[in-house]
């Protein structure tokens, strides 16, 4: 039996409120982008967090659980796979004389939901009452395991306020908006199965109830149901235990069911007070190895901590067969498909501070290759095209039309244009390879998905008869452009993944040669293959003017309409929608970062002195339209040196999620801005990079940040950064891991575990 002081320690959030987000209340108008705020995830599954208990028929949110994998085809809109919504494992409902708790309007005072960042827990505070005002006071614990990540808890506790009240409890696993079929189904065990691709969801579960400490025997009324009926006293205090435990099978695994059952009853065996200290530590360990620290500026200090929470719940480094959707498990906009933003926008968190997650998601692009050469050939094309938006197979799951802002449909036409994508994977891959030294995965996965993704880009580019390389009929990372020739962030691209491909083939060769045997072998790709993609790199048309300085962002682009978007600041609606789709295609007006993308990717494919020029050009015609864009704007801000326009970026991209700016917050976190928030910090203030051989560094913080902190890992070493502002100082501690060198603003020092090394970054003098 559990004591009230272990309830107390579990239910009382972290003193320290910077780890905090709390609301009260309860706002029909923002409780569906609360619910994706709070949302809980360990990576395997997430709960978007909506109120503990369920009150009347007025609910605007109701609790939604989404598993990592689980896609189903609906009828509705044939060919897309969803991620379906998995069983509502936290429901439950009070009676007090018969008569259900109501919804007050004075709610505002009487509730409150915490998320407790630091621990990965919500908890919930009210005082709950029904039509005659009889009352409970409630206090509510739920969380994903992160260290057993089928695990998921809830807590509920509940003090009377009146006695000789009958009081009716009833727990259970909602399945009315579950879309997947029954499979099978007993007390505390469900199967289901999804209708097209046959994957299935066990869900066991386990629920007790205590009144003041005594164990109270349930009435089975359902087969997932739990309930309890008594006659309260005055202070009585009832405590709600439940643990389920969920599995995920494919079509030809052994029956989940057996996995979901033992993980359940290890859980049980490990009783909740020790399998929350094991999950409280697996969250300890996420914060010691990603924490951003900033002194001087709280706000950017929060942005931070929100975003490293959902970033650490977003991953799963034991899953090589799912990635993070553009919404994570907080909501199932984009139906929980997956875009570029996980290889650009979180890949480099993953890279440098949970390389095993980063790997793990890495080979969920090898596990879908297949799909991807599928595609390619679809199209009449080589080598792999990975699909826009991805799902469980990796064929494309781009939908064909969506409604428009003016409710007419509209052709969606990024699932056969926005081909970025398989530049974009190879990148990561070789961000990857280059930052963790993995050379096992390069050999054994990575290395193909170069050389594939590469030989697509060779057949994909056709010389012409100016004798340039051309790729006609893409759309870039600006989505309001489509069809269009040459862009510039594609094309160069394509020719950093075709040389990279081209370096990996020579090191394998060299390196590795049993590897490049097997590998060129099943690939059939010979010396004459490789020469060829060399030539096409070389003539690739890039749109770079040396007159200028600019990168044209794609061919034409210069001679459409220049509109002064800054004659439309204050609008509150995405500048496509005042201008029309039609005006804005003629127009330079680009919706998100383009070739700005291209500078914050590859900013050695700049020449001397055009950086800023290009940064200038193109930042003064972005409309922002995509919650990815300022991101980028941010880190290119921050080395250009304009650290205060960087930090303006910074903060409206953590504006996104925490302060409701963004209309699509209800349908689950950005979580490619919170990438990007990340990426704004250690990117771009601190100036982390390693195009060349070194870790390198090139720190400008903004005046208000004081000092900027963070852990990194490179090439199997732990490092610890600090930047003061104060003292102009970088110290740079290498906690384990052998000795390294690494630049800081272009001069080379050397490093030690013996003892840190502090530069004072204004009159620094390297050691090589
Ligand atoms: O991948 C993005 C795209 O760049 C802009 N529209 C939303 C997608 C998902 O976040």
């Amino acid at each position: 039996m559990n004591s009230p002081e272990q309830w107390d320690r579990l239910m009382c959030p972290t003193a320290d409120s910077s780890w905090i987000a709390r609301e009260g209340g309860y706002d029909p108008l923002l409780e569906r982008s609360r619910a994706a705020r709070f949302a809980i995830s360990n990576g395997f599954f997430g709960v978007r967090g909506v109120r503990a208990i369920h009150r009347g028929g007025r609910w605007a949110a109701t609790s939604r659980t989404l598993v990592a994998g689980v896609f189903d085809t609906a009828g509705e809109e044939p060919g897309i796979p969803k991620l379906a919504v998995a069983p509502d494992w936290l429901k439950v409902r009070i009676l007090l004389q018969g008569e259900p708790l109501i919804h007050h309007v004075d709610d505002e005072a009487r509730q409150e939901r915490i998320l407790d960042m630091r621990r990965g827990v919500v908890i919930g505070k009210g005082d709950l009452s029904n039509e005659s005002a009889f009352g409970v006071k409630m206090r509510s614990f739920h969380m994903a395991s992160l260290s057993q990540r089928a695990i998921g808890m809830q807590i509920i506790l509940l003090e009377m306020e009146q006695g000789a009240i009958e009081v009716t409890l009833e727990a259970s696993i909602d399945a009315v908006d579950v879309g997947l079929l029954s499979e099978r189904s007993e007390h505390g065990l469900s199967v289901w199965r999804t209708r097209s691709s046959g994957t299935r969801l066990a869900v066991a579960a386990a629920v007790t109830l205590q009144i003041d400490r005594q164990l109270i025997p349930f009435t089975v009324c359902g087969l997932s149901q739990w309930s309890w009926k008594w006659t309260s006293t005055p202070g009585q205090v009832i405590c709600l235990t439940r643990m389920v435990a969920m599995t995920r099978a494919g079509k030809d695994d052994i029956d989940p069911a057996r996995a979901a059952q033992e993980a359940l009853a290890s859980a049980q065996t490990l009783g909740w007070p020790a399998l929350v200290a094991v999950h409280e530590r697996a969250w300890q360990d996420r914060w010691a190895c990603s924490e951003v620290e900033v002194e001087g500026d709280p706000s950017a200090q929060r942005a931070l901590r929100f975003a490293l929470y959902h970033l650490n719940g977003a991953a799963n480094p034991a899953d090589e067969h799912v990635s993070i959707a553009a919404k994570a498990l907080t909501g199932d906009d984009y139906h929980g498909h997956v875009f570029w933003d996980t290889e650009i926008y979180l890949l480099p968190f993953y890279t440098l501070t949970w390389p095993e997650a980063a790997r793990a998601l890495l080979m969920y692009r090898f596990n879908t290759l297949a799909g991807a050469r599928q595609k390619a050939a679809s199209m009449g094309w080589q080598g792999a095209l990975y699909a826009w938006e991805s799902a469980d197979t990796g064929a494309e799951t781009c939908p064909l039309q969506v409604v428009g802002p003016d409710r007419k449909l509209v052709d969606v036409n990024c699932g056969k244009q926005e081909q970025h994508i398989s530049a974009d994977v190879a990148y990561a891959v070789w961000q990857y390879w280059h930052a963790t030294g993995d050379d096992a995965f390069l050999r054994e996965a990575g290395a193909e998905i170069l050389l594939e993704t590469a030989r697509f880009w060779a057949s994909r580019a056709k010389l012409e008869s100016d004798g340039r390389c051309h790729i006609r009929g893409v759309i870039g990372p600006d989505e309001y452009h489509e069809s269009i020739d040459d862009n510039a962030f594609t094309n160069v691209m394509a020719r950093w993944n075709i040389r990279r491909a081209i370096e990996t083939a020579a090191l394998l060769r060299t390196s590795w040669p049993e590897s490049w045997r097997r590998l060129s072998g099943q690939l059939k790709i010979d010396e004459a293959e490789l020469q060829r993609w060399g030539r096409v790199a070389e003539t690739i048309a890039t749109g770079f003017d040396s007159n200028t300085g600019l990168f044209e962002q794609f061919a034409g682009f210069f001679t459409l309409e220049d509109i002064d978007i800054a004659a439309y600041a204050g609008r509150s609606v995405p500048i496509d929608v005042v201008l029309g789709r039609e005006r804005i295609q003629r127009s330079r007006i680009v919706k998100q970062a383009d070739v700005v993308a291209l500078l914050a990717l590859l900013p050695e494919e700049f020449p001397r002195g055009s950086a800023a020029a290009n940064f200038e050009y193109y930042a003064s015609r972005c409309g922002h339209g995509s919650s990815l864009s300022r991101a980028m704007h941010g880190i290119v801000a921050a080395r250009l040196g304009q650290s205060e326009v960087a930090l303006d970026f910074f903060r409206q991209t953590s504006a996104i999620d925490l302060d409701d700016t963004h209309v699509a917050t209800e349908g689950g976190v950005h979580i490619a801005s919170l990438g990007g928030i990340w990426m704004i910090a250690v990117l771009g203030f601190a100036g982390v990079s390693f195009a060349g051989d070194h870790l390198c560094l090139a720190p400008a913080l903004p005046a208000a940040w004081k000092s900027l902190s963070f852990p990194m890992q490179w090439r199997g070493r732990h490092l610890r950064i600090e930047i003061n502002d104060a003292s102009a100082g970088v110290r740079v501690t290498l906690e384990t891991g052998d000795p390294l060198k690494l630049a800081i603003n272009g001069e080379l020092f050397a490093l030690s575990s013996a003892e840190p090394l502090v530069v004072n970054s204004k009159t620094q003098a390297g050691v090589a």
